[in-house]
């Protein structure tokens, strides 16, 4: 059984660096080049994103904790259902920091619920039981490692109970609005009416903060970046030398979009694997979309995806917002 699992380990492996170096050269061939920004997150990169989130200038984080803290009983007023029992389903769960206050609540009031956390890191789902296991001893939780959909598949596998998406961090904002309704429309699928999806949205604000948070004074966020080129020479044999790109981040406070690229500072040719990649000077690569949402376009992704609007619960800034959602019937 154990060389049969070192080989179905090995070959998943396989497909998975088959696919990353297949995304990099669809990426880099582009007219516009670009990288998908799922793949920042290898250990130095989720070191990264920590600290980024200990960043001054990185409001999302903090704005969302005081969410979880201070409005903890309307956030479960809206997720009750009536005591029917129900399962929390939260998708990229990471280090469950805000989530451990809503299950302490729901722990405390004696509801029926399990908390299946979804990540694709096994590692970070291991140590988030731990905790849930030594500060919630009473909650029913199980983790699931996998991709999004898959997971929220499996669990509706597990149980037909009545269910809670839980997607927070802003990591919507990761999605373009488009790719957004997509998304949104194949979790609707998968519900029954009146489940409940909660998503943390960014809310549009002073151009000036939103900049800040992506071109940190302590260049964190150009680090975070620049850690991709590495993971490239790393795991894919390229010659990336990061001292010849530049972090520039641009904000479009008509639409609010919020983009980083990685600017190539001289004419330059980078190679891997058996391919050649020509920059010009002053080229860029786009790394990531963090799009920023108005209230009105909050309601407009719901309505074109299956949802509608229960409430949204704001900081005291009003910076970000945890909106809750349900499940319309179609
Ligand atoms: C994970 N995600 C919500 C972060 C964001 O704000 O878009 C990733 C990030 N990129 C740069 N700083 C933070």
């Amino acid at each position: 059984k154990d060389t049969q699992d070192v080989f179905v380990q090995k070959t998943n492996n396989r497909v998975a660096e088959d696919k990353f170096y297949r995304e990099v050269l669809e990426g880099l061939t582009k007219q516009q080049k670009s990288l998908p920004s799922k793949y920042f997150y290898d250990a130095e990169g989720d070191r990264l994103f920590q600290k980024i989130m200990e960043c001054p200038e990185y409001y999302l984080t903090d704005c969302e904790l005081e969410i979880f803290i201070d409005r903890t009983a309307d956030l479960a007023a809206t997720i009750g259902f009536n005591h029917e029992p129900f399962d929390i389903i939260e998708l990229g769960a990471g280090d469950g920091t805000k989530t451990i206050y809503l299950l302490e609540y729901l722990a405390n009031r004696q509801m029926d619920f399990r908390y299946l956390p979804v990540d694709i890191s096994v590692n970070i789902l291991t140590e988030l039981e731990l905790l849930v296991h030594a500060r919630l001893p009473n909650v029913n939780i199980q983790v699931l490692a996998g991709e999004y959909l898959d997971m929220i598949a499996e669990a509706r596998i597990l149980s037909d109970r009545r269910k809670v998406i839980l997607f927070l961090g802003g990591n919507i904002g990761n999605l373009t609005p488009r790719e957004a309704i997509d998304f949104y429309r194949e979790i609707s699928q998968q519900l029954q009416p009146g489940d409940i999806m909660v998503t943390g949205f960014d809310l549009m604000k002073n151009p000036l903060i939103v900049r800040a948070a992506y071109d940190d004074a302590g260049g964190i966020t150009k680090e975070f970046n620049l850690n991709l080129l590495q993971r490239i020479n790393k795991e894919l044999g390229a010659d990336f030398d990061i001292n010849l790109f530049e972090h520039y981040c641009s904000y479009n406070p008509e639409n609010g979009a919020c983009k980083s690229y990685l600017v190539s500072l001289v004419q330059q040719e980078v190679s891997f694997e058996d391919t050649t990649v020509g920059f010009e000077e002053g080229e860029t690569i786009w790394m990531e979309i963090s799009q920023k949402y108005s209230p009105d376009r909050i309601v407009a992704l719901a309505a074109s995806s299956g949802f509608e609007v229960v409430t949204n619960l704001k900081d005291k800034k009003g910076w970000f917002t945890d909106s809750v959602w349900r499940v319309v019937e179609q």
